[in-house]
């Protein structure tokens, strides 16, 4: 295993003093150990992975050094359109490094929002024509290589990238996470939304522990599945399939969302926003982190989510940070007697449970329970 500290430093004594990306769980070690060591000012935790490739060209263009952009296997797909229309050396050939976490890496066990993914994952990099290496677990090895695409990338000048396995990095136990005061976890508040919904009320949910917490909600309560959309992978794009669907139902619509993927894709919540869509709940679990792939800090506690809300036109808008106010605002908010789009953000805690399963219907079957609804 590969301490994250060696390859910081290495990384740092080349050059490569800004760090910038999207967690992942796999890197969660290696992102922890940034967050807690790095300057505040030297590491941007972006909104997407994107906006991470962005961060890193504009900081070569006023540094000459390159970046480093971290990101789950699963941000590619934000990241391609700036490296090929902006990175690319057919564009303005700008070197930064890439360290991407293989999840659904073939032949290793991982969850279906990972499985394609994992296997085109070295194909997209070699169509993109991005030089990577798959990182070594030796960390002799992982250094010569790490070294090797920083040096590739600062003489090629266009992006390189290391890929990096499951079990890399040796253990790192973030110091600085960002707890916070608020009285109720995720689990705590979610299940309070659910029980005040109606029997017939539909949920598109968000990816990470939320999706998870829901399914186990419903085994436990035998409410079953059907009701229910888990947006297992996609992350940031929950309200855009509630928008999908709502036009073509009568039923409630509730997005129940996390604070990092609303500010993946904020843009969704302005067309979510003036839709006029009358059902359309549009509820923020906002515990200003990634809690689900190991709480590194989002600005979501920092922003003012109900005004953006409000500048986006939802008609009804709420914040609430007790149990007690949450109670308060669900009568209304379930009532019917408010026409939305409606969104509430509820502040909560980064707590959640260790032993937390996943969902054990596939998503096929997820996908044809919750089409019954539409018949
Ligand atoms: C495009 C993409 N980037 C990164 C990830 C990895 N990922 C899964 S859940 C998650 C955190 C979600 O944070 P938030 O929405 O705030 O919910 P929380 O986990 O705090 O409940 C991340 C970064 C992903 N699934 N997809």
């Amino acid at each position: 295993m590969i301490n994250p500290q060696n390859i910081y430093d290495l990384l740092v004594k080349n050059s490569i003093e800004l760090f910038t990306g999207v967690p992942d769980s796999l890197l969660k070690d290696f992102c922890a150990y940034i967050t807690d060591n790095a300057p505040s000012n030297r590491h941007i935790i972006a909104a997407n992975e994107g906006s991470a490739v962005a961060i890193a060209a504009g900081h070569y263009l006023a540094t000459k050094n390159p970046a480093l952009v971290y990101m789950q296997n699963s941000g590619i797909g934000n990241a391609t359109n700036p490296l090929l229309s902006l990175a690319d050396e057919k564009v303005y050939k700008i070197p930064m490094l890439l360290m991407v976490g293989w999840r659904g890496e073939p032949n290793v066990k991982d969850e279906p929002q990972h499985i394609k993914q994992g296997e085109v994952t070295l194909d997209l990099l070699a169509a993109m024509k991005i030089p990577y290496e798959i990182i070594d677990t030796d960390e002799t090895v992982a250094v010569k290589q790490i070294q090797q695409l920083t040096i590739g990338t600062k003489t090629k000048g266009f992006p390189h990238a290391a890929v990096i396995r499951k079990n890399t990095f040796s253990p790192y136990t973030l110091k600085s996470k960002r707890e916070n005061a608020f009285e109720m976890s995720r689990e705590d508040a979610m299940q309070v939304v659910v029980n005040s919904l109606q029997k017939e009320d539909i949920i598109v949910s968000t990816t990470g522990k939320l999706s998870r917490e829901l399914f186990e909600y419903r085994e436990h309560t035998g409410a079953g599945h059907k009701n229910d959309f888990l947006t297992v992978g996609s992350m940031g794009h929950s309200i855009s399939i509630a928008l999908g669907i709502a036009p073509n139902t009568e039923k409630n619509i509730y997005c129940l969302d996390g604070d990092g993927a609303i500010l993946m894709h904020t843009g969704a919540m302005a067309t979510a926003g003036v839709s006029g869509l009358k059902k359309l709940r549009h509820i923020v679990f906002n515990n200003g982190a990634h809690e689900s792939v190991g709480a590194q800090p989002t600005v979501a506690l920092q922003v003012n989510l109900p005004q953006i809300a409000t500048a986006f036109g939802y008609k009804n808008v709420w914040s609430v940070s007790t149990l007690e106010e949450l109670l308060k605002v669900l009568n209304v908010f379930g009532s019917g007697s408010t026409d939305g789009p409606s969104f509430l953000e509820i502040k909560i805690n980064t707590l959640s449970r260790e032993n937390l399963g996943r969902p054990t219907r596939t998503t096929h079957e997820n996908k044809d329970d919750f089409m019954q609804n539409f018949k």
